[in-house]
């Protein structure tokens, strides 16, 4: 059978479950997204923006109970539930056959169905993959549209091949009692029902791209990582490529696009923006390993994004972008709080009244195509990829993490990324200090058991050898005994890319502790920033204390994975026990 004769009975079997109105397949043209936008505008799902200052933009306002992903109603529906692991909700898929199913039946009656075809990666790239996007949301394919290449770059890519990862999604009665996000991935299938939003909707995100993907890398041998790309310029011109995992809301989309500090940029320091949130890593034919961004849109948070902490993404909404939750200005002009011009006493919240704070949603959003970005990389659409020689694990931690260090070895560096945590503060659950665990910012993402993604890291370091990629952890969050960030962050962050980048290439000094290399004190260059007295030394300081705690902590942690814990993180544990006991 040939592909699009699979499609097509794929296609014919579930209309006959959902029963839509009518069928429309995409083809991601101009005309088409015209139309399908025309259509929205009019039944009040988008609303027009002021279009002499925002062109190509629209508003949508979300059910008031669906703004964000659940994870609670997201499932991964393996054979076992050991495959899953205990850091996910499992469902069998006999349950998933009884209980979310049938909501599917006549879910799309008097709803058009369509059919998404997306490629996840640059056209004519050997790691990119297709999948197909059945949906009874208009808003879900204009954002797939932005979000994917969509449509016939996907047929071509296709082209005879069966192997489509399966999508259904239908907004269903949008009743938190009836939603369910489920994940299949030994069929490499998801069903999604009862969520318009983003990451419950938008199924080549965090679905295909990170949960069903996973296990696609663990059997082909490569990574699907929750992770940023961008290129670091040196003032010779050279660029070096870094991915960086951060659990969500940790300035992802900022270092991405990061615009460094006035004495770096007259230089000619720069960074190149290769992808905002996913990484596909192959090894390449050169045993280097290589990043494509499967994604070719960003769906960033939009709250604190302004033209002081993220200009570029200011620059990339400026035009044909769907803001979803944003509040809006009397002239229609999206606003929320923290961009410049906010203090504006008459603006529309995201529920469309008059506002009492917050007047955005907190995790309201933009959905703007990544060529709109001042700063895309010149590589972005490269099939190839960029050769990656550092990955950077990040937590949001008051306390234990300094500034930056290098781990000691691939294995050691995976250590780091399995025991990356963020520590809650006060503002935002009045315990502070509770420690919770985001091994590589995957704790929602990983479609499979914990312990055995950690065992293919494992392998895939390896694999690589000596051209493996240089494994770092960093922490922008340090606080002081005022609980005041010790480090300004944001354009300054480079300050640190530049020492990781130094160590890359065996230059950049540092002394070696229990946790790894740390930055000496004149390691980091802080030429122009006015640091306080002692900072940078609280910054990297390393409390042997709290290390010996946090061991605690990890041990607890690694114990909940039983014989699915790779030896070898068991061994990086007593060996970092035995250091810090010297
Ligand atoms: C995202 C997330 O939306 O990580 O990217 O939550
Ligand atoms: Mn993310």
């Amino acid at each position: 059978m040939s592909a699009n004769e699979k499609l097509a009975k794929w296609v014919n079997e579930v209309a006959s479950v959902t029963q839509p109105e009518r069928v429309a397949w995409c083809d991601g043209s101009e005309d088409e997204n015209r139309r399908l936008i025309e259509g929205m505008v009019k039944d009040g799902t988008l609303l027009e923006m002021n279009q002499s200052k925002y062109p190509g933009c629209y508003l949508h306002r979300s059910h008031t109970t669906d703004v964000a992903r659940t994870e609670h109603l997201t499932f991964i529906c393996s054979k076992t539930k050991d495959d899953a692991g205990p850091t996910n909700n499992w469902m069998s898929t006999d349950e998933a056959k009884t209980r979310v199913w049938p909501l599917f039946q006549g879910a799309m009656k008097g709803r058009t169905m369509f059919v998404v075809p997306y490629l996840m990666g640059p056209a004519g790239s050997p790691y990119s993959k297709v999948g197909i996007e059945l949906t009874d949301s208009p808003y879900v394919v204009a954002n797939m549209r932005i979000m994917t290449r969509m449509g016939k770059a996907a047929l071509d890519h296709l082209g005879a091949r069966g192997d489509f990862c399966k999508g259904l999604h239908s907004l269903g009665d949008l009743s938190p009692e009836r939603r369910f996000i489920c994940h299949f991935p030994e069929a490499r299938e998801i069903w999604s029902i009862g969520s318009g939003y983003g990451g419950n909707a938008l199924l080549g995100k965090k679905c295909f791209a990170l949960r069903i993907a996973g296990p696609m890398g663990r059997d082909e041998g490569w990574l699907a990582e929750h992770m940023l790309i961008l290129g670091l310029e040196d003032p010779q011109g050279q660029v070096t490529y870094m991915c960086a995992a951060f659990p969500s809301a940790c300035g992802k989309t900022n270092l991405a696009m990061l615009i460094p500090p006035e004495g770096f940029k007259s230089k000619g320091w720069k960074v190149w923006t290769v992808g905002d949130d996913i990484s596909w890593m192959h090894y390449g034919p050169d045993g280097r390993l290589y990043a494509i961004n499967p994604e070719a849109g960003f769906f960033g948070v939009a709250p604190g994004t302004s033209d002081q902490t993220n200009p570029n993404a200011m620059a990339a909404v400026k035009k044909n972008t769907i803001f979803t939750n944003v509040a809006v200005t009397e002239d229609m002009c999206p606003i929320w709080e923290g961009m410049e011009g906010f203090s504006l006493p008459k603006v529309t919240d995201w529920t469309g009244k008059a506002w009492p704070p917050p007047a955005a949603h907190p995790n309201s959003r933009f959905t703007a195509p990544a060529k709109q970005c001042p700063s895309v990389s010149k590589e972005f659409d490269n099939p190839q990829g960029v050769p990656i020689s550092a990955i950077i694990f990040g937590g949001r931690r008051a306390k234990v993490a300094p500034l930056v260090y290098q781990s000691m070895n691939w294995a050691h560096g995976v250590f780091l990324g399995a025991t990356m945590a963020s520590e809650t503060t006060a503002a935002a659950t009045g315990q502070v200090g509770v420690v919770r665990r985001d091994p590589m910012a995957m704790l929602p993402f990983c479609g499979y058991n914990m312990g055995d993604y950690w065992g293919h890291w494992l392998k895939m370091g390896e694999r690589g050898g000596d051209k493996a990629p240089k494994i770092f952890h960093v922490n922008w969050f340090r606080r002081d005994v005022n609980n005041k960030f010790l480090w300004p962050g944001f354009g300054e962050n480079l300050r640190v890319l530049k020492w990781i980048l130094d160590r890359v290439q065996g230059k950049g000094s540092a002394v070696e502790t229990p946790i790894g290399s740390v930055p000496t004190g004149d390691g980091i260059d802080t030429a122009g920033l006015k640091l306080g007295a002692g900072v940078m030394d609280q910054l990297l300081a390393i409390d042997r204390q709290a290390w010996k705690e946090e061991t605690r902590g990890i041990q607890e942690f690694f114990g909940k994975f039983g014989e699915r814990l790779p030896a070898a993180m068991r061994e990086q544990l007593e060996q970092l026990k035995k250091r810090l006991a010297k």
